[in-house]
């Protein structure tokens, strides 16, 4: 049974950064993760954790006390491993900058961080999880980090994943060479590989969109979501949406399914966050043989402008990705 540590030593030939400083992200990582999964299996018996916080986050979005403490988790995590120079965090507006020893060397990491995210669900234990993204920085070591460092393309990131509070605690990542899953056993406080290779399976069985919306969908989407229900040459597939992305990626990622979460008449740039939601998530879709875009464009190629800026959002087989591009581009351009 490898454990997270092992596993990235066996496979160091592949990674062409530092392996000592992908070892201390993962040792941030991995102790941020243990703590949250400490909280959220414990929230609704202690009152100071679930719940909202009665504060705004910078989204506009009800700050739940979880989402806080995820956040400053990752924070203090990342600071004391003189690994990572700066943060950007969907809970924090402008990007934080971690002060290191100049001379030092791996202190080169940019954190772009969803720390909590499907944190509605807390309170009805559903799954929730992190998504994280990974890139070195622009700047060099002798400047101040600027916006640059942060608004980096997707394609450029050297390790992405998500940590899935569910069930089991399972961290996911890839750094380019396949995407690879370790459960927590808490007993020990180790994340042993439990999902080597995570691939999309041949068979496209799941549709997970937000039906609630489907008034406001383009008709390219509302033809596509026709087209899942229809009866015939293996469909119906099978609807699933639990309003999380982690637990809905998790889910299509082992059984065949794809995600999406497009433009609607109210919100003409769709929900998620390109930098620290999209990114990551179609970085993991395409290390697993699917394909991740805004509905025509690679999400991996859109050149980010502003920090929290948001995409429309679709990954999955690249069957059914290609399916929905296709009634968009025929039915909404
Ligand atoms: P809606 C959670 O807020 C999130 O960012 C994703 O995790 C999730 O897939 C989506 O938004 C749910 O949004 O509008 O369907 O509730």
């Amino acid at each position: 049974m490898y454990t997270l540590g092992e596993f990235i030593i066996e496979n160091r030939d592949n990674f062409l950064h530092s392996t000592e400083g992908l070892l201390r992200l993962f040792s941030s990582i991995k102790l941020a993760a243990k703590a949250i999964h400490k909280e959220v299996n414990k929230a609704g018996l202690t009152e100071d954790i679930i719940g909202s916080s009665g504060v705004t986050n910078i989204q506009g979005e009800n700050q739940q006390k979880l989402d806080n403490f995820a956040h400053k988790a990752f924070i203090e995590s990342f600071k004391s491993r003189n690994v990572v120079c700066g943060i950007a965090s969907e809970e924090s507006k402008d990007f934080i900058v971690i002060k290191g020893k100049k001379e030092n060397i791996s202190h080169q990491y940019i954190v772009l961080i969803d720390p909590l995210d499907g944190s509605s669900n807390i309170d009805v234990n559903v799954s929730i999880g992190t998504i994280f993204s990974v890139y070195k920085r622009k700047s060099t070591i002798e400047m101040d980090l600027t916006i640059e460092d942060f608004l980096q393309i997707g394609n450029q990131q050297i390790l992405a994943g998500y940590i899935i509070y569910g069930s089991s605690t399972i961290l996911v990542y890839s750094t380019g060479n396949g995407v690879h899953g370790f459960t927590l056993d808490p007993s020990v406080g180790t994340f042993y590989l439990s999902h080597p290779n995570l691939y999309f399976p041949k068979i496209e069985k799941i549709y997970s969109i937000n039906d609630g919306n489907y008034a406001k969908f383009s008709n390219g989407v509302k033809k596509f979501i026709k087209y899942c229900q229809e009866n015939k040459n293996n469909r119906p597939y099978t609807a699933r949406y639990i309003g999380s992305l982690v637990g809905d990626f998790h889910r299509n990622i082992i059984q065949g399914g794809i995600y999406i979460y497009p433009r609607t008449a109210s919100s003409k740039e769709g929900k998620l966050r390109l930098l620290y939601e999209c990114n990551p998530i179609a970085f993991l879709t395409e290390q697993a043989g699917g394909k991740a875009t805004d509905g025509s464009k690679r999400i991996l190629d859109i050149v980010p402008k502003k920090l929290h800026q948001r995409t429309p959002f679709i990954c999955g087989p690249i069957g059914m990705v290609s399916k929905l591009e296709y009634f968009i581009k025929n039915n909404d351009e």
